[in-house]
């Protein structure tokens, strides 16, 4: 029997597990021991990799739809000159930008690059992420307060805190070997503390559960940093020496009375002055916040009010401290940094004449040959096809019929399309319900390439079984419609997704994601390699969890970090008289993942999660509406949607809300064209609705 150690393509963990095969068939999946993430644990979907075996049709050839509309299937060559020739005609006629695409956080590291190679730097497109929906918001936040999308921690952290804050987090659904660390904090003195409006399955494992009012959390951490700042529970000397703006921001946090905070987070005064208790008795403060906080109006403005918190009291850089921003995706972090969307290879802008000259030196181009600016957001892209400007989209595993919001824009840009391609291993997904073109390819475990997970952690993944024949990768599929293209002497040195990962390596050199010491080889069977890793500083960096910030410096202009700050707005969309309740949304249970695609894969979730889409109602409120568990009602959105859901009866959702897992497309008909200023992201979490019984 032949072992594989290789990455789990899910969540942001990146478990290593090894896959022992016996005649070209997984036979069994055993989370690999002594890995510092998952060391012999993982969670169900996981496990399930090896239903992909089953559940991805073999053999698959691309589809090209007809002029009557039906799909005609073609050799993979005739695919790729269709492709290029479709570009060029709509590039012709619309202009470069007439083209678009759409990114992913769970291919490989090599995957994206190549796509932005391809799609950014030779056709002068846009390509944006569906990190977008997803970690926008903590990258703007980290580039603003520490000079660079850096987020400092291990997760060992976890281990060593004795007051863990989890904000609009919920572990132990979405990141549950995350939460496996918690529980493996041994500490005496350990709280574990929650801030989320919901009593969330992490809220119920809790020592504290602060059940705000939704969209508040900016409006808490400044009363609580002004609370601080009142008592003196500072850390001065850190202050002084290693961050710049807290006499600003001290006169600005002077308006944020606890009478103001009490008001307006709907939690009592002895609520607030008990967790800036906690935050000040406790020695290791450790804050970790999801997409409770990156997905809203004023998200960047509220990660940066909790790195703020860090910043003051003295809690970052330290083990067991720091202010953590949980990646979700499996790969979000190399798209983050690698995708040529947002910036260059390696970090840094398209616009900085040193980045230009090193990456165009790597790559060995013209610097005119190198894309000239930050990519279109994602929802420019929507907007710009809604409008007629861009007849051109090609999207890799992503599903955004699904998962944009107000996921009825995007149905109707795809029909305005004159080329879609959707490149996924599900053609059954939504999205591909409208292409003009599909380009099936291999799942995870018949690729190769590298993830790097939500502690920086880069991990390999290598083909546990063979492809079959006509089968490619995602990386097979670009390249194959880059050389149709004609693009030549320009995917030189990109023959391999082995190749790229080198000319990746070269871009990260002296950045603060430095690569350099880490080699494809060195990769396999490891612990994986935390960056940065510098060639040359092997040795130093050994060890299997390292933190940033240690000494205090951060990577600013000064070496110090930022208080960022700004007014508490107004919320663009309040509730009304006519849309008086909110509807709240997120992951609903450990196996199901995003729209469900892959959820076949997860066997014993598919046999007993529920079919139809459902929300939480609060009991009172359910009752007050004679309303029984698993009635049916018609949910009203702001947007001008509605949709129909079955409701499951709660006491942990409050009474003026309802929570939606996201995993059926009903959720996003109704969530708003709402976006955070500075991040573009989309403000999923609190949309006005109303409901009526059917
Ligand atoms: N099983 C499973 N795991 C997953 C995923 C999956 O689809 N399925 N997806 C992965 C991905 S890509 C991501 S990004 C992560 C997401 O991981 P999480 O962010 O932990 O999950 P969510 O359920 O989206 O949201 C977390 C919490 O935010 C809360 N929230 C809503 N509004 C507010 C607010 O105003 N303030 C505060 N403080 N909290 C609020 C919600 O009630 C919810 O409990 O999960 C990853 N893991
Ligand atoms: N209301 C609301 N909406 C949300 C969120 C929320 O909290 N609330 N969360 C947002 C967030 S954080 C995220 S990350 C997005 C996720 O949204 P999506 O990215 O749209 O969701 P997925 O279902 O993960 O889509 C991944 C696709 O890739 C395919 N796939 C899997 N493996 C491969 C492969 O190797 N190659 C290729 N080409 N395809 C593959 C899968 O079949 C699937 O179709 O949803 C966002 N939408
Ligand atoms: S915790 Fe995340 S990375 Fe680990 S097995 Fe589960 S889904 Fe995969
Ligand atoms: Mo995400």
């Amino acid at each position: 029997m032949k072992k594989v150690q290789s990455t789990c393509n899910y969540c942001a963990l990146d478990c290593n597990l090894d896959f022992y095969v016996e005649n070209d068939r997984i036979v069994k999946v055993v989370p690999t021991r002594g890995y510092p993430v998952n060391d012999g644990f993982s969670c169900i979907k996981g496990l399930s990799l090896d239903k992909q075996q089953s559940t991805v049709k073999p053999n698959s050839l691309p589809k090209i739809r007809k002029e009557d509309g039906t799909f005609e299937e073609v050799s993979w060559e005739e695919g790729f000159s269709h492709v290029a020739e479709k570009i060029k005609e709509i590039q012709e006629k619309y202009g470069p930008e007439g083209m678009a695409g759409i990114s992913t956080g769970q291919l490989t590291l090599e995957e994206f690059a190549l796509f932005g190679h391809v799609m950014r730097d030779y056709l002068k497109t846009n390509v944006d992420g569906n990190t977008r929906l997803c970690m926008a918001t903590a990258v703007v936040a980290h580039k603003q307060s520490y000079g660079f999308d850096a987020p400092g921690y291990t997760l060992g952290d976890l281990e060593l805190s004795d007051t863990i804050i989890f904000i609009g987090s919920n572990p132990v659904v979405a990141h549950p070997i995350l939460w496996g660390r918690v529980l493996n904090n041994k500490l005496s003195e350990k709280k574990v503390i929650v801030i989320d409006p919901r009593k969330s399955e992490t809220a119920e494992n809790a020592d504290y559960w602060y059940g705000l009012k939704w969209r508040s959390d900016l409006l808490l951490f400044y009363t609580i940093a002004n609370q601080l700042i009142e008592k003196d529970y500072l850390d001065h000397s850190f202050i002084e020496e290693n961050t710049e703006k807290f006499e600003e921001f001290k006169e600005f946090v002077k308006a944020y009375t606890l009478e103001r905070g009490v008001e307006g987070t709907g939690l009592s005064k002895e609520q607030i002055l008990e967790l800036v208790e906690l935050i000040h008795k406790g020695k290791k403060v450790s804050f970790w916040w999801t997409m409770g906080v990156n997905q809203g109006y004023e998200a960047v403005r509220t990660a940066q009010s909790i790195i703020n918190i860090a910043l003051m009291t003295g809690n970052i850089g330290k083990p067991g401290t720091g202010a953590n921003s949980i990646t979700g995706q499996c790969n979000a972090m190399s798209s983050r940094a690698y995708s040529n969307t947002a910036v260059m290879y390696g970090g840094g802008d398209f616009t900085n004449p040193a980045r230009r000259a090193r990456i165009a030196e790597v790559l060995g181009v013209r610097e005119d040959q190198l894309a000239e600016k930050s990519t279109l957001t994602y929802n420019q892209i929507i907007e710009g096809i809604n409008a007629g400007n861009i007849k051109g989209l090609w999207i890799l595993c992503t599903n955004p019929r699904h998962s944009w919001t107000n996921n009825e824009t995007f149905a109707e840009a795809t029909k305005k399309l004159e080329l879609f391609i959707v490149q996924d291993i599900y053609d059954t997904i939504e999205s591909a319900e409208d292409c003009t073109v599909y380009f099936p390819v291999v799942p995870g475990i018949k690729k190769e390439g590298t993830y790097i997970n939500l502690e920086r952690r880069l991990s390999a993944m290598r083909p546990v079984l063979p492809k079959g024949e006509n089968e490619i990768s995602d990386y097979e599929a670009i390249l194959g419609v880059g050389k149709a293209l004609g693009m030549g002497e320009q995917l030189k040195g990109w023959e391999t997704p082995k190749d790229c990962f080198n000319l990746m390596r070269e871009c990260s050199r002296n950045m603060p994601c430095d690569i350099t010491g880490v080699t494809w080889e060195g990769l396999e069977d490891s612990h994986g390699i935390q960056w940065p890793y510098p060639e040359g500083k092997e040795e130093e960096n050994k060890a299997d969890e390292r933190r940033l910030y240690g000494d205090g410096k951060f990577f600013t202009p000064s070496k110090k970090a930022q208080f960022m700050f700004e007014e508490v707005r107004e919320n663009p969309l309040p509730c009304t008289e006519e849309f008086p309740m909110v509807l709240n949304t997120g992951r609903g249970s450990v196996g199901q993942w995003h729209t469900q695609s892959r959820t076949k894969e997860v066997k014993f979730v598919e046999d007993v999660s529920i079919k139809k889409a459902y929300v939480y109602m609060n009991t009172k409120r359910a009752k007050e509406n004679d309303i029984k568990e698993m009635d049916k009602i018609r949910v009203y959105s702001v947007n001008g949607q509605d949709a129909v859901f079955h409701v499951k009866v709660t006491d942990n959702v409050q009474y003026e809300e309802l929570f939606a897992p996201i995993h059926y497309i009903e959720c996003n008909k109704l969530t708003p064209s709402l976006y955070d200023s500075y991040s573009k992201e989309p403000s999923y979490k609190a949309t006005p609705i109303r409901f009526e019984k059917m």
